[in-house]
């Protein structure tokens, strides 16, 4: 017969290995560690995985190659605060009132909203952003850019209070001021005898200080200004907005990729035993497009590819260190970029007269702005070492759709109204992608639905000429099936009457009574 005390241990000894195992289990496919790459204006075809050509992306590549390559991924909106603020609580921007590209506003987000970071903490996730926020900061009220946050005291609130618990961030953009990081809601490595001002509005005041600015002396730039972007001028680059103060605090924009690098790698190895989350948002290709030197010139095509192939190597060595820390087989990563590509974007930095046959657009109409394809179909990427298996997906996805996807991912019940979860689809290339999706652009809205695309009637400038996109506007219904005309060139609303119709109420339909009021709407 077996000694009591014997018996009591082995079993004793068995718990242990299989609560072991079980823990084990848990965290490596039910809790792993969830990286969102996120580039800023990269286009559709600046991606040598979706577009072979004379720009190469070695590093996003291999994500692209190894994991699932999605062909028909969207990011919510054309320009950066909404589409962020989409992917981060799986809702349309459009339902937020007035949400475009914030210029020194305050915090967009409700701190009550869900937010994936928030979500991932019911899992004791550690949470992190590095790079670009773009956001809003603070909770102060009046008009945006009018100087309301003091960036002398604590920022609050901000990432770390929608769901992060590490922030390392800059503020709006690399072109607008304050040109300093912030780390927890702090600038970093600020002096408090030289205190930062910033405004958006009042040039005469910032005159009256005796700095100077791109408008006034443009003889002290480095980069010259195209159209905006004539304030400030720090490290040569004139910015959008004024900026007094906080000198020991201004960033190098040269370092800029290196920094948030180093940032994102510290911040991987400090919690590599713990799930964590981490939204790598880098500042590339937005303008300005700053290389490091050691990048200048690589591409062939000025600064703007110079700039791509920087990102493209940061991603590379973010890579390295999941390798050298083992979390390979242990982390999802997605990669995306916030809306399509755009060239001139206000700085005269060769991006138009050095592209040569290099094509950002992929093939697509429009671009950045743009209520057209380029404006957000951008490039989407799901990698899981040994867990994803390679393959192509032509099934459309949204940025909306990653909050569910990944509640579905860590085993919660919460999901956004606006998202899908489409977990299956991301690690299993399996089941069917979105039936439809509104896109956004600036606050006007389109209709995607199966192989066809929808565009309302919108006054205003067919083109905008100082970048040079054309932007969607039009005083008629637009449909387009992107099956036989990916490029939109031909218009079939006048051909196709019933499917407009249907297009026309299926939009409504999500978009509500406030949009009965476009002009020539009919909805029957
Ligand atoms: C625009 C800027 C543009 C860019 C954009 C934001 C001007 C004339 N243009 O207002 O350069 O900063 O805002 O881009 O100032 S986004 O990718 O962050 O949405
Ligand atoms: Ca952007």
């Amino acid at each position: 017969m077996m000694n009591f005390n014997y018996a009591k241990s082995f079993i004793i000894s068995i718990l242990i290995f299989i609560l072991g195992c079980e823990s084990n289990k848990n965290y490596s496919n039910n809790d792993p560690n969830i990286i969102i790459i996120y580039t800023d204006d990269l286009g559709y075809g600046d991606v040598s995985a979706y577009q072979k050509g004379t720009l190469k992306t070695p590093n996003i590549d291999k994500l692209a190659n190894e994991g699932i390559r999605f062909n028909f991924g969207y990011a919510s909106s054309a320009t950066c605060s909404p589409s962020r603020y989409a992917l981060l609580t799986g809702k349309y921007p459009w339902r937020k009132d007035g949400l475009r590209v914030i210029t020194g506003g305050s915090l967009v987000i409700d701190t009550t909203e869900m937010t994936i970071p928030k979500l991932l903490k019911r899992k004791n996730y550690r949470t992190g952003i590095v790079g670009k926020w773009h956001l809003g900061l603070g909770s102060g009220d009046g008009v945006a850019g009018s100087g309301i946050i003091d960036y002398n005291s604590t920022i609050s609130p901000g990432p770390n209070e929608v769901g992060f618990d590490y922030s390392h961030i800059m503020a709006d953009t690399q072109d607008r001021v304050p040109t300093v990081y912030i780390e927890n809601g702090d600038v970093v490595n600020l002096d408090p005898n030289d205190p930062i001002e910033v405004n958006f509005f009042h040039q005469k005041k910032h005159d009256d200080y005796g700095l100077p600015t791109g408008l006034k002396n443009p003889e002290l730039t480095t980069m010259k200004w195209h159209h905006g972007h004539n304030g400030s001028i720090i490290n040569g680059v004139p910015r959008i907005g004024y900026m007094k103060g906080g000198n020991n605090a201004l960033w190098s924009d040269i370092d800029m990729a290196d920094h948030f690098l180093q940032k994102a790698k510290e911040y991987i190895k400090r919690n590599k035993e713990n799930p964590f989350f981490l939204f790598y948002t880098l500042q590339q290709p937005h303008v300005p497009r700053t290389p490091h030197p050691r990048f200048e010139g690589l591409s062939g095509m000025g600064p703007r590819g110079d700039v791509i192939i920087e990102a493209d190597w940061a991603i590379g060595e973010l890579y390295k260190t999941l390798e050298s820390e083992n979390l390979l087989d242990n982390t999802l990563i997605i990669f995306s970029s916030d809306n399509g590509p755009v060239l001139n974007d206000g700085y005269y930095d060769d991006a138009v007269e050095k592209l040569g046959d290099h094509t950002p657009k992929g093939g697509l109409r429009g671009g950045k702005y743009s209520l057209f394809e380029a404006g957000t179909r951008v490039p989407f990427i799901s990698y899981w070492k040994g867990k994803i298996k390679p393959g192509i997906s032509n099934e459309m996805i949204s940025q909306i759709d990653l909050l569910n996807s990944i509640s579905k991912l860590v085993g919660l019940d919460y999901r956004s109204k606006d998202g899908i979860d489409f977990l299956d689809l991301i690690l299993n290339n399996k089941g069917k992608g979105r039936e439809e999706l509104i896109l956004e652009a600036s606050t006007r809205t389109a209709y995607r639905k199966g192989d066809w695309v929808m565009i309302p009637p919108y006054k205003g400038q067919s083109i905008a000429k100082n970048v040079n996109i054309e932007l969607g506007n039009s005083l008629e219904f637009k449909l387009y099936n992107l099956k036989d005309d990916p490029s939109q060139k031909n218009d079939l609303s006048k051909i196709e009457d019933k499917k407009l119709k249907e297009m026309i109420k299926g939009f409504v339909k999500i978009r509500g009574k406030e949009f009965t009021n476009i002009k020539n709407l009919v909805l029957e």
